[in-house]
């Protein structure tokens, strides 16, 4: 068996090595030009000429959870696109939001803006009841997302594409529901796929459906928001922050308007990361299964774009 590894921006000799290991039985090359036919890949980021040279391949795995920008590329005709499905990007994502909402929430973005002047006063405590937040995409990071915010008592909603039903969560779904959704959030978390249907879905008439004074928390894709619209309501008052961890444009260029806007808070894509041994793990036992026949978990329906 031959095992392609295509990652564009990953130091791949790790990589590689944990493969070899995990797969002895398995011949695991960096990806050259013109490189013998591999029976799977491990991709982030590859050029088109890595699937037109490559068009045997059973099985491509991301590694990443999201694959919009893989769906975009011509793939093998009979390859199954897999993606990361958790491989501890689960807890990292509740960790990222989890502190967005609290600190948020608990000000503690301004007491760290006075102490540093030196200032000692105290707010009022303000209520989680005024504070629901809405959790769009329902999905592996979603539930664990919205499950993590309603152990802090959070009163949350959640919004995915099918009816889902989770414990402590009042759950919304389709087109038909968005709306009901929104008006009942005042934090909105984005933890949607970018498909055809999801881009711009944050835009001027959707975040004005939160409750007055929201906030948001895009950590899906930078597509799915409408950057000027953000801005025109941050700065009218309707939305009291952002907390934005993905950019239509990574890095960030320097002269966006995200970062001159205090109510914004930015991080450099970082809110779920890739952690290698796990997914080598996760990447070598579907390919175990599907050499069995087996079924595997996270394959990426091509139709519905996720
Ligand atoms: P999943 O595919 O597991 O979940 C997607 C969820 O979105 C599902 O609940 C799905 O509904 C819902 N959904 C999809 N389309 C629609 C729609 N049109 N209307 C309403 N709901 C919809 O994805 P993950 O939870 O694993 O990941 C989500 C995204 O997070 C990734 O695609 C990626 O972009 C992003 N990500 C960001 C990272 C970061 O570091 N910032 C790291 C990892 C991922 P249903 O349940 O009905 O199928
Ligand atoms: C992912 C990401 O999709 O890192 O995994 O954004």
């Amino acid at each position: 068996m031959r095992i392609a590894f295509c990652c564009t921006g990953t130091e791949p000799e790790p990589w590689l090595q944990g493969l070899r290991a995990a797969l002895p039985q398995a011949q695991v090359a960096l990806w050259q030009r013109g490189a013998a036919p591999a029976d799977y890949a491990l991709v982030w980021a590859p050029p088109q000429l890595f699937f037109d040279e490559q068009p045997q391949l059973k099985a491509v795995f991301a590694i990443g959870a999201g694959v919009d920008a893989l769906l975009k590329l011509r793939l093998p005709p009979n390859a199954a696109l897999v993606r990361l499905d958790d491989a501890g990007m689960a807890v990292q994502m509740a960790e990222y939001v989890c502190h967005a909402v609290i600190r948020h929430f608990r000000e503690f973005d301004v007491y760290a803006a006075e102490t540093r002047q030196g200032q000692w006063s105290s707010h009022q405590p303000r209520h989680r009841v005024d504070f629901p937040v809405g959790v769009m995409g329902l999905g592996v990071l979603g539930q664990r997302v919205a499950r993590a915010l309603s152990q802090f008592e959070f009163p949350v909603n959640g919004w995915s594409r099918s009816p889902r039903a989770l414990d402590g969560v009042r759950t919304f779904s389709g087109p038909a529901q968005l709306d009901g959704f929104l008006s009942s959030s005042r934090v909105l978390v984005n933890l949607l796929p970018l498909t055809l249907d999801t881009q711009g879905i944050m835009n001027r008439a959707t975040l004005s459906r939160l409750l007055p004074g929201g906030y948001v928390i895009n950590v899906a894709r930078g597509a799915h928001l409408v950057d000027e619209d953000l801005l025109a309501l941050l700065e009218s008052g309707h939305l009291a922050g952002a907390m934005l961890d993905v950019f239509r444009v990574e890095p960030l260029p320097p002269g966006h308007p995200f970062w001159q806007q205090p109510k914004i808070t930015i991080t450099p894509h970082t809110a779920a990361r890739t952690l290698r041994a796990t997914s080598i793990a996760q990447i070598a036992g579907k390919i175990e299964a599907l050499e069995r026949g087996g079924p595997v978990a996270g394959r990426v329906d091509a139709g519905r774009g996720y």
